[in-house]
């Protein structure tokens, strides 16, 4: 970094830790061991704002990060809005973690509702909320709960089973099915860099633990790492539950089941504003998800839905104009946090609010750099659209007519695709894994193992709104593979709007699908080497413009390492357990003839 952007970066962190420091002043403290239902007893700490305020409502956030060190910041830039309308702030370390007491389980599931001393993290807030309601001086009996990430699951899993006077939440970030995407899965496909430095993160230690590795690059550590039967033996010692689970589960099984939130959405219970950000590196599916399966249920209008141009949490501090070296023109996180985020809460836990009305989904259209509103969301008015893969990396809206053919690389799992250029530092604390979504993709251009396929320039605009799934037909020589499929934004050469930005390949979803997982997730089956197979690379939802005078592209591999664990290409049993001799080289076939049509499926609006 410059010495002026360091000295820039600086001032603004002073300058944001000055502003939440003075934050804290606002309030007075009172620290609580919360007792729950078996007696554990949970750390929490009550911030009721100075002066005569009325009776107020509470707001409340979980966390299994520690709440002593990140008082200041939520009070100072993610509660800043809310806490100007007034409310009670409460925070608590979950069971387990930091100062409460209990064992940490990882994605506690539901509870027996037989037993009626089982707990789980519903019933925690439920018997935190009902403490709240007895102990809060002046509070109106009305309770929102919030929070990002492992936070924001808390916040879904309480509205699952609420307590009566919990009436708005809003689940940020959160993870729906830890197996079918968010953190530790994509497909099936094994989130290798994420997994392993998470869970050492997380269950190593009571409070949060970096993984050290002993090498820069962490491509290199995970390559040299090998099979990953050799994590427990070199590393975690069968120490660590939550690796010994990914172990122990490889398929869509009950456990995985049991853990996913989507079969326990059967109701609107409390209205919810969901969110989630465009380029959201660990849960881009959950929130969309969430928000989709309440969606069915939401006879009283209660269900909604925000996505920005944000990275994991982006919209809980600073402007939010740009992430990367992508400018977004608007200040995103300002916007959400003032005239999305407090007039929600204040809608349902405040009289003077009770007016507002909430727009059904709130969506920002990347490349157009505009939020858009919709009654339903993806908007109804949008068609499906296909771009069919050509010889010569040619893609276009035209269905080939020739006879099959198809285009060839090798994949070699001792030379794999890197998923963002190298040194790929660790996760945790980055600076990279928070941006890596918007880095430019031209580092595997040429890859001998990388195809790509790319229409000419556009000559009007293409809107992208809802569906993007990919139909490939593909062959290998091998009896397993991956096929990983990125949707990438090429900007003209002659950038005018950002000139250092010409050419920039911009990535808008990126995702895997695991040949042995292709007919069912549950029962994995081998691959006839040879035999051409249809494969659906799902890419979630987008909202996103490509201009005129810019290109589409897809690109194929078959690694994307180290945020995706290397398949062997060699079927075995269970991956987590195969050796370093299971790997073997592969020659991988995409076909794009007329009976073998590859393509790329895209939900378009017509533009404006
Ligand atoms: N993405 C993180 C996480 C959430 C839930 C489970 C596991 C990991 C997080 O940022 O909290």
């Amino acid at each position: 970094m410059r010495p002026t952007a360091r000295f820039l970066t600086v001032c603004v962190a002073l300058v944001l830790i000055a502003s939440a420091a003075r934050a804290q002043e606002r309030f007075d403290r009172t620290d609580a061991m919360v007792p729950m239902r078996d007696g554990t007893k949970l750390f929490t700490t009550i911030h009721a704002p100075r002066g005569e305020l009325g009776k107020l409502p509470i707001i409340l956030l979980r966390t299994p990060y520690g709440i002593d060190g990140r008082t200041e910041r939520l009070l100072g830039n993610y509660f800043k809005e809310l806490a100007e309308d007034g409310y009670v702030f409460v925070l608590q370390d979950i069971r387990g973690r930091y100062r409460s007491e209990g064992k940490f389980v990882m994605l506690r599931p539901a509870r027996d509702p037989k037993d009626p001393k089982a707990v789980d993290e519903a019933s925690d807030t439920h018997d935190t909320i009902e403490y709240l309601l007895k102990h809060v001086k002046n509070n109106n009996g009305r309770v929102g709960m919030l929070g990002i990430s492992y936070p924001g699951w808390l916040t879904a899993v309480a509205a699952l089973d609420p307590h009566p006077a919990l009436k708005a939440v809003s689940p940020q970030a959160s993870p729906s099915d830890m197996f079918l995407g968010d953190d530790f899965h994509h497909n099936g496909a094994f989130r290798l860099s994420y997994g392993f430095e998470y869970v050492a993160l997380m269950e190593t230690d009571k409070t949060n633990y970096d993984f050290k590795f002993d090498k820069h690059d962490t491509y290199e550590w995970y390559l040299k790492l090998g099979a990953l039967s050799n994590v427990n033996k070199k590393h975690f010692k069968n120490k660590l539950p939550t690796w010994n689970d990914f172990v122990a589960h490889p398929n869509y099984d009950a456990f995985w089941k049991k853990l996913s939130l989507e079969p326990q959405i059967d109701k609107v219970t409390v209205p919810t504003l969901n969110v989630g950000g465009w380029y959201d590196q660990e849960d881009f599916r959950g929130p969309l998800r969430i928000y989709e399966l309440l969606e069915k249920h939401d006879t009283k209008n209660q269900n909604f839905l925000v996505v920005g141009p944000w990275n994991h949490g982006g919209w809980a501090a600073g402007k939010g104009n740009k992430l990367g070296k992508v400018s977004f023109d608007l200040n995103t996180g300002e916007y959400f946090r003032k005239d999305v985020q407090a007039p929600f809460f204040a809608r349902y836990l405040k009289d003077a609010g009770a007016n507002q009305k909430v727009p059904e989904a709130r969506v920002f259209q990347t490349g157009a750099n505009t939020w858009e509103s919709y009654d339903r969301w993806p908007p109804k008015d949008a068609a499906a659209r296909k771009l069919y893969f050509h010889a010569k990396g040619k893609l276009s809206f035209d269905a080939p007519t020739g006879d099959d053919a198809s285009d060839e690389y090798v994949s070699d799992p001792a030379n794999p695709v890197p998923y963002r250029p190298r040194p790929v530092r660790p996760t945790y604390p980055g600076p990279e894994w928070p941006e890596w979504m918007v880095q430019d993709q031209r580092f595997t251009q040429n890859r001998p193992d990388v195809l790509t396929y790319e229409t000419e320039p556009l000559t009007e605009d293409v809107i992208v709104a809802g569906s993007m799934k990919v139909k490939l037909f593909g062959s290998t020589t091998g009896t397993d593979c991956d096929w990983i499929v990125r949707l990438i934004d090429v900007y003209p050469e002659d950038y005018k709007k950002q000139p250092d930005m010409g050419g920039y390949q911009l990535l808008i979803a990126g995702e895997p699908a695991r040949a042995r997982f292709r007919k069912s997730l549950e029962k994995p089956e081998a691959v006839k080497p040879g035999a051409v197979e249809e494969y659906t690379v799902d890419l979630v939802w987008g909202h996103h413009r490509f201009r005129k005078g810019h290109k589409i592209m897809v690109q194929v591999s078959s690694t994307w390492f180290p945020v995706i664990d290397r398949n062997p290409q060699k079927f075995v049993p269970n991956i987590f357990e195969a050796t370093d001799a299971d790997f073997q080289k592969a020659t991988q076939h995409v076909h794009h003839g007329a009976k073998h049509p590859s393509h790329i499926t895209l939900d378009v609006l017509k533009a404006k």
